[in-house]
């Protein structure tokens, strides 16, 4: 008699003849380490429940939105009591300008905000704009960086586009890929060369300013104000993508971090509370641009839904409340210690900053993409299943970032480095 399938088996089975890869989006498929995804029916702290009742300690967050564990009670009651009132309206109702008044005081650079309903949306949007602002049409993006699946910026693009090697997806025409300049990341004078390559013609930059879909590697000191100097200087517009480190890495994001005053950001995942938000915003000069009063067109049915800025602003106060982010850099410091015990000596290179980290499976120094491609991603995958194995669940590519939440307690991450050390001992 064969085994009965698990429950995620017969899902996956099923799912695979009704959606394409049999998953929603496609980092989910595990193609990146092998083997079919399992599915999860519930999710609380820092704990995924699968399927099949497997209980794992979640390093991936849902990609982000999750900063104080799943289902914190004050969302989930937050959205409870929303709900009550009515599910969308289609005009403007008050969470909508409590949650703009809320970025705008959480990040300075954002003078004012549209509410969308993905990051996609937000990056989509603010390339949109800084072509309709500046008359311009190039835009330039860096290897390995990820900023949704919007056409001009799937050229070279991270995540699971460069997991599944398809970093220039198909479907994108060749005369728009065409405005997209793709150069290294930390590279000052590559960034020089393709301004005066392309004088006068380049829109925006946009950037991730702490890249975290090829892994997760860091700005070299004095790269990013060598970017805002450089857009400056040539009139183009400097546009962070904080869809992942917004709101995470710090309550300002990587710019109050680092100090930088983009042009426009784009935002997303912690701001939705785990429920479908994007945002982008910045100067007033810019966004005014946009339509109804300006020029450039964007809309969406959805954008700045009651419920999910139920969920968004509740997270966003609660995070202020317990001063999530001291929390989430004692949580990191204490994990990257652990971690970088069970590492040592061997042909690994760990990164963190904050409550992101990457562990990839190369000598370092890992400081762009074509670092990171040096990965032994057959390694990675056997570390990937060996940790899944044991009831750890880290993000299923190397082109990947993890993330810790408010959730995660001193004894998981101390059992998560011990099973890490176990699965390095049968890798290496
Ligand atoms: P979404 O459209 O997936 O909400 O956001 C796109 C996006 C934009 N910018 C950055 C920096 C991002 O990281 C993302 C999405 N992140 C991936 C994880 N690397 C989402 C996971 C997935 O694609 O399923």
């Amino acid at each position: 008699m064969p085994s009965p399938l698990s429950i995620s088996q017969d899902l996956f089975e099923t799912a695979r003849r009704r959606i394409p890869g049999g998953v929603n989006s496609p980092v989910r498929a595990f193609r990146g380490v092998g083997g079919d995804p399992f599915f999860v029916k519930s999710a609380n702290g820092c704990r995924l429940i699968t399927a099949d009742n497997r209980e794992l300690i979640d390093y991936v967050g849902t990609w982000g939105p999750a900063i104080l564990g799943h289902a914190p009670s004050i969302v989930t009651n937050a959205v409870r009591e929303a709900a009550q009132h009515g599910l969308s309206f289609g005009t403007p109702n008050p969470l909508e300008v409590e949650m703009a008044e809320t970025i705008c005081r959480f990040v300075p650079s954002v003078e004012k905000v549209r509410m969308v309903n993905s990051g996609t949306e937000a990056t989509m949007s603010c390339v949109r704009l800084a072509r309709g602002f500046t008359g311009r049409d190039k835009i330039l993006k860096f290897d390995g960086c990820y900023h949704g699946h919007v056409d001009s910026l799937l050229v070279n693009a991270g995540s699971g586009a460069l997991t599944h090697g398809a970093p220039d997806s198909a479907g994108v025409p060749k005369a728009l890929a065409r405005l997209t300049v793709t150069i290294p990341f930390n590279n000052p004078e590559a960034v020089r060369a393709a301004f005066a390559a392309n004088p006068g013609e380049i829109a925006a930059v946009i950037l991730e300013p702490v890249p975290a879909n090829a892994g997760l590697y860091l700005p070299e000191p004095g790269f990013l104000e060598a970017l805002r100097a450089l857009c400056t200087e040539a009139g183009s517009l400097l546009i962070f993508d904080e869809v992942m480190t917004g709101f995470r890495l710090a309550r300002g994001g990587a710019q109050e971090v680092y100090g930088i005053r983009p042009d426009l950001t784009a935002m997303g995942k912690v701001i939705g509370g785990g429920l479908p938000v994007g945002a982008f915003g910045g100067r007033a000069d810019i966004m005014d641009q946009l339509s109804p009063d300006g020029p450039v067109y964007q809309a969406g049915t959805l954008s700045g839904n009651p419920i999910a800025m139920a969920a968004g602003l509740a997270q966003l106060r609660e995070m202020e409340r317990c001063q999530g982010w001291t929390q989430l850099e004692e949580i990191g410091l204490s994990f990257e210690t652990l971690i970088r015990q069970a590492i040592r000596s061997r042909p690994l290179t760990f990164h963190r900053i904050g409550s992101m980290f990457c562990l990839y499976f190369c000598e370092g120094p890992v400081l762009r993409l074509s670092d990171a491609k040096r990965s032994d991603l057959g390694k990675f995958s056997k570390f990937f299943h060996h940790c899944l194995d044991e009831g750890i669940y880290i993000a299923p590519s190397q082109f990947e970032a993890g993330f810790l939440s408010v959730a995660h307690s001193s004894a998981d991450i101390e059992q998560t480095a011990r099973i890490m050390a176990g699965a390095l001992k049968a890798v290496f």
